[in-house]
């Protein structure tokens, strides 16, 4: 089926008679999720596939459900992003739809990536609901659903990016970047199961490398790199900006392991493992520089234990060391250090990009 450019229907241009589309930050959501629609609708069309009505169902039931109800930072930062490196230019109806597909790839990875992650981190909900593979009539079906988010993006990188000369930079962008997170969710899962479970071996540097792989690459370096893929710009040029968004990603997890214990699971959307599970946390490196011989012990004698008792015990000795504290100071220390380096950057519009990124995450509460 082709695509109709009427089907987007940009709120802001029904007026105008022009091709160009400016878009407020409102429009661009509720165009964001028209292009949802549109793409799922080639996916449960595919060619490739024979569906029967049952299994064109499950597989929209399945998107449904686990790719368009977050926060779609990642997602709209394409768009943003691309945008603000037109520096002010309206972009094309054409630009506009690309973008947002190029960030609903991005939304498609993630959703493939936490319907597996919920699986090996045994967690309970996602976004507000059970997760995927705690669904009834789910179950392990679930790993095979996250095979196939994998294979949309690829998909839809085929159908809309084919013959474009950014095509083969997206495929490799797509395909590093992949690689990089399921080395971090790797180094991440040894973690924790190696050996004897021993907190000795957690430290900064090795909570650094694992949150920079299985996070940073691809919430926070994925989307500029795709808005800069898609300007036409060299990816080998913007080493810089890789750098500053691994760090901006670094600080997003940290606020993820911080959020996982201290936050509100009716905010936050889900409920927290990182302690039962034996996580190398963010919070967890900080206690063990702060404990005291006594409280050590404490430590090692309740985390990573499936039982309330033990976690509420690890809970009680956050609170006494003052983590919340120690996090609302490393929150604004590294707020600043970021706005230094953006600032120190030479272009105004990536100056743009970086900062409107890091202002949708600073001081999150989900
Ligand atoms: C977030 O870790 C990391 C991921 C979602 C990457 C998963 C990668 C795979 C290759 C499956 P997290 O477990 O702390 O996230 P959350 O707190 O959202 O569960
Ligand atoms: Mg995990
Ligand atoms: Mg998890
Ligand atoms: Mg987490």
């Amino acid at each position: 089926r082709r695509i109709q450019s009427t089907e987007l229907s940009f709120s802001s241009s029904s007026s105008s008679s022009s091709s160009h589309h400016h878009l407020s930050m409102a429009d661009l959501k509720s165009t964001f999720l028209n292009v949802y629609s549109i793409l799922k609708s080639e996916l449960l069309h595919d060619p490739s596939f024979e569906f029967t009505d049952e299994s064109r169902l499950w597989v929209e039931r399945m998107l449904d459900y686990n790719v368009p109800g977050g926060k779609l930072n990642r997602g709209l930062s394409v768009v943003d992003s691309f945008k603000l490196l037109k520096e002010g230019k309206d972009l094309t109806e054409e630009e506009v739809f690309l973008s947002c597909a190029l960030g609903w790839c991005i939304e498609w990875l993630q959703a493939y990536f936490l319907v597996l992650d919920d699986i090996m981190d045994n967690s309970v909900t996602r976004r507000g609901q059970p997760c995927w593979f705690r669904v009834p009539q789910v179950g392990m079906v679930a790993i095979n659903d996250g095979i196939l988010l994998r294979n949309h993006i690829h998909r839809i990188l085929k159908k809309h990016f084919r013959g474009k000369p950014c095509y083969v930079d997206l495929v490799d962008l797509f395909n590093e970047v992949e690689l990089q997170t399921a080395c971090g969710q790797m180094i991440d899962l040894i973690t924790t199961f190696e050996g004897e479970k021993d907190l000795s071996k957690y430290s900064l540097p090795i909570h650094r490398r694992i949150v920079q792989y299985k996070t940073a690459y691809y919430s926070f370096y994925l989307p500029v790199a795709c808005a800069l893929v898609m300007a036409g710009e060299d990816l080998e040029k913007h080493t810089d900006v890789k750098n500053v968004l691994v760090d901006m990603g670094i600080y997003f997890q940290v606020q993820d392991d911080y959020l996982d214990c201290f936050a509100d699971p009716e905010t936050l959307g889900k409920i927290g493992t990182d302690i039962e599970d034996f996580k190398c946390s963010w919070l967890v490196v900080k206690a063990l520089e702060r404990c005291n011989e006594e409280q050590t012990k404490i430590l090692y004698a309740n985390y990573g234990k499936p039982d309330p008792s033990n976690v509420a015990k690890v809970k009680e000795l956050y609170k006494e060391l003052d983590l919340e504290g120690v996090f609302k100071e490393y929150e604004s220390k590294s707020y600043e250090k970021l706005t230094g380096v953006i600032e120190a950057h030479q272009s105004k519009a990536i100056q743009a990009v970086l900062k409107s990124f890091l202002a949708k995450i600073y001081q999150r509460q989900k």
